[in-house]
């Protein structure tokens, strides 16, 4: 099994190269903001929650996002690996996350990280906001969004470095070479 961390920034480009890893790799792609994005079309209980905090950038509560990766591995044991795409989050889900894998004798193989100066995160997201009419995609949601990865997503590469998985990625180009160098990394743990 190859189990892959796509991490980064909002608007690093996580879910852009996560569909291109499945249709090459074919591995399942597990992304948290889609999963609650549909919850919250759904209009489910579990969807209105996860909106009260979406919609103001925050973080959707550690219980509720590892409960729903839990369940999806243990449903998705045959596939032939993971991408988690937006997940982990905080250190806690990070923690989690080893020991939901470690239970079907699996672990992290790689964590890429996708490096964009804040800018041009700033400035893609406006960009989006303009026709995915997603609810945070705004300036103020955006500002919030980068200070809770600051203070709360971006420990976990400290957490991975000294694991040894953590390899940095050059976000910024066009999103072939971007790959290009994904692809690199994944041929090296193939070897
Ligand atoms: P996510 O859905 O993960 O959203 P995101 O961080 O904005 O990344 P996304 O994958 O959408 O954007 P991408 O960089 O591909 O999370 C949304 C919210 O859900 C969170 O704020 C949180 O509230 C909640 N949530 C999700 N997971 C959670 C968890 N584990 N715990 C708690 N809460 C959680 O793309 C951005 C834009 O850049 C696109 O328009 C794209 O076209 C463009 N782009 C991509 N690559 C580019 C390139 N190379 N050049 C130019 N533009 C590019």
């Amino acid at each position: 099994m190859l189990n892959i961390v796509i991490f980064g920034a909002p608007g690093s480009g996580k879910g852009t190269q996560s569909a291109k890893l499945v249709e090459k790799y074919g591995l399942k792609h597990l992304s948290t903001g889609d999963i609650l994005r549909n919850e919250i079309k759904a209009d489910t209980e579990l969807g209105k929650l996860a909106d009260s905090y979406m919609s103001k950038g925050h973080l959707v509560p550690d219980e509720l996002v590892i409960d729903i990766l839990d369940n999806l591995i243990g449903k998705h044991r045959d596939a032939k690996g993971f991408i988690f795409d937006g997940f982990p989050r905080t250190l806690a889900q990070g923690e989690a996350l080893g020991k939901m894998l470690e239970k079907h004798g699996e672990a992290i193989d790689a964590v890429l990280s996708l490096e964009v100066e804040e800018e041009e995160l700033i400035d893609r997201l406006l960009k989006r906001g303009q026709i995915s009419g997603r609810a945070d995609d705004n300036r103020e949601t955006i500002e919030s969004r980068l200070k809770v990865y600051h203070a709360q997503t971006e420990p976990l590469k400290e957490f991975y470095r000294t694991r040894g998985t953590l390899k940095n990625i050059e976000g910024v180009g066009s999103i072939d070479d971007i790959f290009g160098s994904i692809e690199k990394e994944i041929d090296r743990l193939e070897k």
